[in-house]
């Protein structure tokens, strides 16, 4: 924090709001201002060309840096407990100059089996080509990493809770493995955000996000983030980003996720809470089959997110005892649950992993990376409760009638 000093450390809500701000240094404006300038004039040639070795710090131009987008990206890394961070244009520019950056040919990345679609078609569809080898295991069993993993293991990469089925990861078990091997552990955080969970401080060595989800919150835009050490961000943002993707953010998504983050703290207390309501709720009801929340004294993931998480999270899997067919119909008999893609809105919504955002997955191989067909998929939002249980009631009973 830069404005007020004070010698206890400053609480998460307080440091989502103010961190690496001070009004006073731009005519008391509360907010941080959006500077929309592709580049910055040189006060002399000279000093140009020492912006650009690095001998002098500065803005010159947007990809390597802006200033509204320096704001987000400390005060981020200030939320995850790191030294420095990035922020991209998208949750796949942040998971990609990560890879671009740390890999090489011969390089072997061990991921657990349970990603986001697109992040799954990155590892078993493409990143081959360029002589990187990719290892699936089941990341909820730490031994499996230890038989895995070896001296060519770059990157070890899981999603916890995973995307869609909410497996989870054992963060501090897996760190440690990969400490031994000097490996890369990269974490996607996109699910809890760094109010529920902090990967850093558990020993990973990378967080990554999509920022269209919580952290942005509103579902009104695409961003990502890179959160590790300096150094290792110094190279993200020089390799990964400003060379090889260029995914760089827009001084304005900066800017909204920033005012994203103000309620980040609230927003994710009113989706744990009501999430963990509605999933008590679905799984007593008699046309469910399972729900996966790990909040459930039932799921086999409990006592891990209890103690790794601080609250459960505001996403549900469900699978219904008419299987696929059920659980369209669940989804088109919704009335107030919006069917869409994405999470972490204000609004709920649902929408169906295998023909949708897993779709990348073979039809054959979801079984094997450990989802259904059937599986449905709910991103709670901000609704009333009671709203969001009537309308999930009424349309299971239909079901049962139909
Ligand atoms: C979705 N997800 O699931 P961008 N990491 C995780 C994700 O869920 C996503 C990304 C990265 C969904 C998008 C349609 C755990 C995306 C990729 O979409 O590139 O910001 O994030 O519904």
């Amino acid at each position: 924090m830069q404005a007020k000093k004070r010698n206890t450390p400053y609480g998460f809500a307080t440091r989502a709001i103010h961190h690496g701000y001070n009004p006073q240094d731009y005519h008391g404006a509360l907010n941080p201002p959006i500077f929309m300038s592709s580049t910055f004039g040189f006060k002399d040639s000279g000093h140009g060309t020492e912006l650009f070795s690095g001998d002098a710090e500065g803005y010159f131009y947007h990809r390597a840096g802006n200033p509204t987008v320096s704001v987000l990206e400390n005060r981020l890394a200030e939320l995850e407990g790191a030294e420095a961070g990035i922020a991209t244009s998208s949750g796949m520019g942040a998971i990609t100059a990560a890879f671009w950056t740390l890999l090489n040919s011969g390089d072997e990345i061990i991921a657990d089996k349970t990603l986001y679609g697109c992040t799954f078609s990155v590892l078993q569809h493409h990143i081959g080509r360029f002589g990187v080898k990719t290892t699936f295991i089941d990341m909820s069993n730490p031994d499996e990493l230890a038989r895995a993993i070896s001296g060519n293991t770059r990157i070890v990469y899981c999603e916890t809770p995973a995307n869609p089925n909410m497996r989870l990861v054992d963060i501090a078990a897996i760190a440690e493995i990969c400490k031994q091997y000097d490996a890369s552990f990269i974490v996607d955080n996109t699910y809890c955000t760094p109010y529920l969970q902090r990967p850093i401080e558990l020993g990973a060595d990378i967080v990554v996000h999509s920022a269209t989800k919580y952290l942005g919150g509103h579902g009104d835009l695409l961003a990502g983030a890179v959160i590790a050490n300096r150094e290792m961000i110094d190279q993200i943002r020089s390799v990964g980003l400003t060379e090889m993707n260029g995914a760089i953010i827009s001084s304005l998504d900066a800017f909204l996720i920033m005012r994203g983050l103000k309620t980040l703290q609230l927003r994710m207390d009113r989706h744990s809470q009501t999430a963990l309501k509605l999933a008590k709720l679905l799984q007593d009801h008699p046309a469910v089959d399972i729900v996966y929340y790990p909040g459930l004294v039932s799921s086999p993931f409990h006592q891990l997110a209890s103690r790794q998480m601080s609250q459960y999270g505001g996403m549900i899997a469900l699978e219904l005892k008419g299987g696929i067919e059920a659980g369209r119909n669940f989804m088109d008999a919704l009335q107030l649950v919006t069917s869409a893609v994405s999470l972490g809105d204000a609004e709920t919504l649902v929408q169906h992993p295998a023909s949708m955002t897993h779709a990348k997955y073979e039809p054959e191989e979801r079984e094997k990376h450990g989802f259904t067909d059937g599986l449905i998929r709910i991103s709670v939002g901000l609704e009333d409760y009671d709203d969001l249980a009537t309308d999930m009631s009424d349309a299971l009973s239909s079901l049962k009638q139909g």
